[in-house]
């Protein structure tokens, strides 16, 4: 491969809705370019961007993979991002190495909700968009029904640049507006050989329509354009390129196409689409602000090859008989193979032996990238997704990636207990793969629970520790960390007496025992006086009445929220030491504590819901079946002060009814809606659920016994 600097470089993500032939259309443009040598298809596992196990039995993407076509003097890198929300985290780490999207509509489904998602993820980073409609060739694909769809749902500057001639089984080629020019595609042709021909009569009157609105649309956003245009004067092909790379730079356009990526119609276009009308790797450098932070100070970082090297690491897949593989992208500078790099997020030096670009699953070495392109690296010490690679004399540190958050939190358990050890480094290795999958040790249910973004995606990382780390494991719905309190006052006494042959065991303590507000946790209060406990004993009564307390009382959960106070007591000169008042302490605990009116108290979550104000109905409806308390709604205005559709609200709701909101909420509202979630505190569970836990618990219990 030639060397390429950033001018000649374009960066894309293709992004969309699962199943609109992404993954497919990825492959067709690299083989259409020529430099991919085989029409790889996810149907027989052989797609380009989509070779691990796990995507080949699936079907389906699940990790970015990083493809590359050259084409007219370009290269132009292509991250195929996963559709399945699940994988979101991977759509968002491409869209935030790229400097634009190509956005992917399936023909005949139209605009899904994976569409709009990652629409949106492309326009918060202000990145220019194209759509391109993939299926012309299937059964009720209809061109014209997702055009409407683009405009009235994701958005009205949506604008044809690309045509199909026919559709379905008569799908025949692509009507170009920009050259006037129809391509016919040749019957039974594998790599999309076509025929320019003028556009045929039978869908002159269909052109003229379109390219009407496009030239109208381009115009208007030109001033002088415009002024031509109205003046009767000829707008050339040229004139319209140049004003729409600028319109879209400016999200002022969206250009729309049309293809079939199975069938190799209408790629060339899009290839010829993204090095005319996207912008090159050094021009979005206004529009990213590249900022990063040397130290406590920032420092602006320049997409030249002339500065500093520095690149962020966007992703790691560990691979098979490799080992871990980071693909960076190079904001500035140059890099050579085998240079040294230094990882400021970490603090130390990398080599980087193999230097490599990735055609999917083929790496191939390359002697020095630029800035603006995307190379990646096998076997880095110690660099993970996120880090900032730059160099030693200037240690930058790049902005990292914000990941979507994980809500969905299941517990895992190894299938073998001796296992358990395994497990654990695997998901943390794991995690450094991919940071929208988490885990962390519960010490009040001792369950180690892992969260995602949903339970598909959660299972197949269950897969992968199986495949990689040889660890078989389940996950489950993890306990609910209940705790137990007190609603009234109580006293007695605890007394622990045993004379069994040589010296014996004495203690006797006297306590009061008064509930406290919630969150006050445990207060020991000393009110002997006169000496009858010696001061010595007193902490093991402390000692003993909190260890009968961690093992609750009403359904086995730590009490807490409750005050004691040790106001008497008496001792054996001889008999009594620390352990016996411990002993003391444990009797009276079990004493006093059931007299008190013991309840059980169940954690609840501050959930806050972004909805779209259509489906406020069911989520406000489903909140309360799931007991929650709403706190109030926010409608959510745009800057200038217009409503957007979306509306939050605020609930608070028992942890035990959240089980799984993340995937009810999505199918509630076609995916529309997101949430967060944190925890609020405790209050006391209603009396039927009490009732449950506690017969739950009870049969727990049982199975323990019979276990052990
Ligand atoms: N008929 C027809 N089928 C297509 C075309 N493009 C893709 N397909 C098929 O549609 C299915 C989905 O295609 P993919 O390329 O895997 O879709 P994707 O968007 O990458 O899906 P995710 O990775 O799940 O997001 C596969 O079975 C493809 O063979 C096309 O142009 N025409
Ligand atoms: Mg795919």
């Amino acid at each position: 491969m030639r060397e390429y600097h950033g001018s000649d470089i374009r960066n894309i993500a293709v992004v969309g809705h699962g199943a609109s032939g992404k993954t497919s259309l990825v492959d067709a443009l690299a083989f259409v370019s020529g430099a991919s040598k085989r029409h790889g298809s996810v149907k027989d596992g052989t797609a380009l961007t989509d070779y691990s196990d796990e995507e080949i039995e699936r079907g389906f993407s699940i990790n970015l993979g990083c493809a590359y076509a050259e084409w007219m003097n370009a290269k132009i890198n292509l991250i195929d991002t996963p559709g399945f929300l699940d994988f979101l985290g991977d759509a968002v780490a491409g869209v935030a190495a790229a400097d634009g999207a190509l956005c992917v509509v399936n023909a005949s489904s139209g605009v899904e909700v994976g569409t709009e998602r990652e629409f949106r993820e492309a326009v918060k980073r202000k990145d220019p968009v194209f759509f391109v409609v993939n299926m012309m060739d299937k059964e009720h694909a209809d061109f014209d029904r997702v055009y409407g769809q683009i405009k009235q749902k994701l958005t009205a500057k949506v604008i044809p640049v690309q045509i199909p001639a026919g559709r379905g089984s008569t799908f025949q080629g692509v009507l170009n507006l920009y050259s006037k020019k129809a391509h016919i595609y040749k019957k039974g042709s594998k790599a999309g050989q076509y025929d320019e021909v003028d556009i045929p009569v039978e869908y002159k009157a269909t052109f003229d329509k379109y390219y009407q609105e496009m030239i109208e649309t381009v115009a208007a956003t030109d001033d002088k354009l415009l002024e031509r245009y109205l003046e009767g004067g000829e707008i050339g092909r040229d004139d319209a390129v140049q004003a729409m790379r600028e319109a879209m730079k400016r999200m002022e356009i969206f250009p729309l196409f049309c293809v079939s990526s199975e069938l190799n119609m209408g790629v060339q276009a899009v290839l010829s689409t993204i090095v005319e009308l996207m912008p090159n790797a050094f021009e979005m450098e206004e529009t990213h602000a590249f900022k990063g932070a040397e130290g406590d100070h920032t420092v602006e970082i320049h997409a030249n090859d002339n500065g500093p090297f520095v690149a962020e690491v966007f992703k790691t897949i560990s691979e098979p008989h490799v080992g871990d593989v980071s693909y960076f992208r190079i904001y500035s500078g140059s890099v050579t193979n085998g240079g040294e790099v230094y990882n400021a997020t970490r603090g130390h030096v990398e080599k980087l032996n193999h230097l490599s670009v990735s055609q999917g699953k083929e790496r191939t070495e390359v002697p020095v990238l630029h800035a603006g392109d995307i190379g990646c690296v096998a076997k880095l010490r110690n660099t993970h997704t996120n880090d900032t690679l730059s160099t030693k004399e200037r240690p930058v540190r790049l902005p990292q990636i914000e990941f979507p958050e994980s809500l969905v939190q299941l517990a895992v358990h190894a299938s073998n207990r001796a296992d358990e050890e395994k497990l654990q480094a695997g998901l943390h290795k794991l995690h450094d793969e991919d940071p929208t999958f988490q885990m962390h040790f519960n010490p009040e249910t001792h369950e180690t629970i892992v969260s995602g973004l949903g339970e598909r995606h959660l299972e197949v990382t269950l897969t992968k520790l199986r495949r990689k780390f040889g660890v078989t494991a389940e996950l489950t719905r993890p306990k609910i960390a209940y705790r137990e309190t007190l609603k009234a006052k109580g006293d007695g006494q605890g007394r622990h007496k045993k004379q069994s042959g040589g010296r014996g065991q004495f203690g006797d303590c006297w306590v009061r025992f008064a509930p406290l507000a919630r969150g006050k946790g445990y207060v020991f209060d000393d009110q002997i006086v006169g000496g009858s406990i010696p001061r010595g004993f007193i902490p093991a009564v402390d000692r003993g009445i909190q260890e009968a307390a961690v093992r609750g009382i009403v359904a086995g959960f730590p009490l807490v929220d409750f005050k004691v106070e040790l106001y008497d007591g008496s001792y054996h000169s001889v008999d009594s030491n620390e352990m016996s008042f411990k002993m003391a302490g444990i009797l009276a605990f079990k004493a006093v504590a059931p007299k008190c009116r013991p309840v059980l108290l169940e954690p609840l979550d501050e959930i806050d819901v972004l909805s779209p104000d259509d489906h406020m109905g069911d989520v406000l409806g489903d909140l309360s079946s799931r007991r929650g308390h709403i706190l109030g709604t926010d409608i959510v205005e745009d800057s200038t002060g217009a409503t957007t559709g979306y509306t939050h609200i605020r609930a608070i709701v028992p942890q035990a009814e959240l089980h799984l909101y993340a995937s009810t909420l999505q199918s509630m509202t076609q995916g529309r809606a997101t949430y967060t979630r944190k925890f609020k505190g405790y209050e006391e569970a209603p009396h039927d659920v009490a009732q449950k836990v506690v017969a739950e618990h009870g049969k727990q219990r049982e199975e323990e016994l019979v276990g052990a």
